[in-house]
């Protein structure tokens, strides 16, 4: 089976308790752990221990994005295959991380470390398993945007095309989509392993970078709401409310109070795993990224963390 979804984003933060007031308060996240450098937190829909992880630094940055994975023998299977491709791959053993199981970690071509993990501890959602309602009611994070959970992460990468040949060859993920240049080559990839749109993201830009990780809404009303939420908590908008050409997602794109770009995302079309993959060309890029506006403003290509 591979790799399963987006288990958890890393990311480091030079104020923890903004950052973690910000991602409670604002976004809605629920605290599950704190330990005296990293703050764990979690959706309200997601049962894992945790979905974002921050930790304390002197700069803000991009930790590791870490993929849940279905088996041990998956975990065993792409360790083979990343260290045949030639990259160190290290074993973490069970408890090492907070709230994991045994994972592995190795540096991607694109310089983005990451990890793939099979458990994490189950904490639990906030509904229950048996007859739930189909929406959350919980004081917590009662006028919060409050997305039910993580959904995507978009890394930036100087060779997208040796990044996607990385994470699809050896990794196993499909390209849903690709924005290539005026020579062919690819400037922006999109690919799954949920059979969503994309699970995982690589546009041109440095490597190691992180331009974006988005959290799912379920629907266009809550992308609305989310508008009236960030801006009555004047938190810096960066495009949006819009929606994309590429993934067909709406979608609202903010920072967080350090700087790291947020994004919250709904819709988008959901492709069968023989869903050929869609091709934008450059000169239609406006259109694929922003289809309303038809235009990339400079801070979205410029600004990652
Ligand atoms: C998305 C998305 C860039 C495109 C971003 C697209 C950074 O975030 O969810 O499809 O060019
Ligand atoms: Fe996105």
């Amino acid at each position: 089976m591979g790799v399963l979804r987006l288990s958890h984003v890393d990311i480091t933060v030079t104020d923890l308790d903004l950052a973690c007031a910000y991602y409670t308060k604002v976004i809605g996240m629920i605290e599950v752990e704190r330990t005296a450098d990293s703050v764990y937190l979690k959706c309200w829909d997601e049962i894992d221990h945790h979905s974002l992880r921050l930790t304390y630094a002197p700069r803000v940055g991009f930790g590791l994005m870490s993929f849940k994975v279905t088996s041990d023998d998956d975990l065993a299977e792409l360790e083979q295959a990343v260290s045949r491709y030639g990259f160190p791959v290290q074993r973490i053993s069970r408890g090492a991380s907070v709230g994991q199981g045994e994972s592995i970690r190795f540096e991607t071509p694109s310089g983005h470390e990451m990890e793939l993990v099979r458990e994490v501890q189950k904490v639990g959602g906030s509904l229950p398993k048996l007859n739930p309602r189909p929406f959350v009611v919980d004081a917590q994070i009662q006028d919060t945007i409050a997305p039910p959970r993580m959904d995507h992460v978009l890394v930036t990468a100087e060779e997208v095309g040796e990044a996607t040949r990385f994470y699809s060859g050896v990794l196993g993920f499909r390209v849903t989509e690709q924005l290539l240049d005026g020579n062919g080559h690819q400037i922006g990839t999109w690919m799954e392993r949920s059979h969503s749109p994309h699970d995982l993201a690589v546009v041109a830009g440095p490597n190691g970078g992180l331009h974006h990780f988005a959290y799912w809404l379920d629907d266009w009303d809550h992308i609305r709401s989310a508008a009236d939420i960030l801006a009555y908590n004047g938190i810096s908008v960066d495009v949006g409310p819009t929606r994309h050409g590429i993934t067909r997602g709406s979608t609202i794109y903010f920072f967080d109070p350090l700087g790291t770009r947020n994004e919250v995302f709904t819709g988008g079309y959901r492709p069968d795993p023989d869903f050929p993959t869609i091709t934008w060309t450059q000169d239609n890029a406006g259109r694929a990224i922003f289809y309303y506006e038809g235009e990339l403003n400079e801070r979205f290509m410029k600004v990652h963390t």
